[in-house]
């Protein structure tokens, strides 16, 4: 999962050519983007596609430019989420049943290629409804209108709608990372991600976190529902499935070398990521005591590549 999910969001495109002018096949080519990125060291960004909402004729082509990592999916595979990281059912849509799934793409460092989706041009009108696999929430609806109808829109009007949605979700990226930077608890609390349903900030807030001997930090993923995170001390295992699993408890140091939360996510992304029976009930809250002075740096596994690393110094 790290190593896949990795490099994917380092992304800071500018936003500049990305809608260039249409490719004509046989129709033509619409243009959405998957994701955004604030420019400037990768941080997180939006988990959204721009625009999302798009109406075209049978016989055209959707281009989506991924920022980050994400899946492109129409009908989604039944299984867990790991089961759905490589592609399956081909790239055009003849059906309403058809499936149209591109795997894990913008895994890797910007640009990475568009997943094209080709709509036969005897596809019924109605609308196609596409979801990304990663995010909930992250959806497309693709109006597919009769020829004899006129479109409603331009590429042109749909590349300011999405610039006007992504300006906006980058604002409240930053926003968010600022009012995560100023919280005040009573108790030592970190925040394993901060987002809102649109946009997610991939780090640890406070980064560095300083309590005393015997104390106990929660760690809580609950600020950032549209990403999963781990919090690992120690040892980190070299199986990308292991790592999802709790082990080494809730006390650091220990003898095992690890203190792992195992995958927090929210009721609802377990849910999505069909994980009933493949991994433990759904947890986003992590409670670690530390039974000694020290300074122990932690990851959050999944996103530790792109900079989520935290610090709890013990005093
Ligand atoms: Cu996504």
């Amino acid at each position: 999962m790290r190593r896949i999910v990795t490099a994917a969001i380092a992304v800071a495109l500018s936003l500049t050519g990305l809608f260039a002018s249409p490719a004509l096949a046989s129709g033509t080519t619409w243009l959405v983007q998957a994701g955004s990125a604030p420019a400037g060291p990768p941080i997180g960004g939006g988990n959204r596609f721009y625009p999302a909402a798009i109406a075209i004729h049978p016989g055209d082509s959707v281009a989506f430019t991924p920022i980050g990592a994400h899946t492109i999916t129409f009908n989604r595979p039944p299984g867990p989420i790991f089961a759905l990281l490589g592609p399956s059912g081909g790239t055009t849509v003849n059906a309403k049943t058809d499936v149209v799934h591109s795997g894990l793409i913008g895994a890797g460092p910007p640009p990475q290629p568009a997943f094209t989706v080709s709509f036969a041009s005897t596809l019924p009108a109605g609308r196609y409804h596409f979801i990304c696999s990663l995010h909930v929430g992250m959806n497309e609806d693709i109006d597919v209108l009769p020829m004899s109808q006129a479109l409603p829109k331009t590429q042109a009007q749909y590349d300011a709608i999405a610039q006007g949605e992504i300006a906006r979700d980058l604002d409240t990226l930053a926003d968010l990372a600022a009012k995560a930077n100023k919280r005040d608890e009573d108790g030592p609390i970190v925040l394993a991600g901060a987002g809102d349903k649109r946009v997610s900030n991939l780090r640890f807030f406070p980064a560095t976190i300083t309590v005393g001997v015997g104390q106990t930090v929660t760690f809580l993923k609950t600020k950032d529902p549209t990403e999963p995170h781990t919090v690992t001390f120690g040892t980190e295992n070299p199986d990308p499935f292991i790592q999802l699993l709790p082990s080494g408890g809730n006390t650091f140091p220990n003898a095992t070398g690890t203190a792992n939360s195992g995958l927090l996510v929210t009721h609802r992304q377990y849910r999505f990521y069909q994980l009933a029976g493949v991994l433990p009930p759904a947890v986003a809250t992590y409670k670690v005591t530390f039974t000694a002075a020290g300074t122990y740096r932690y990851i959050c596994e999944i996103h530790d590549e792109i900079g989520m690393v935290g610090t709890v110094v013990v005093k």
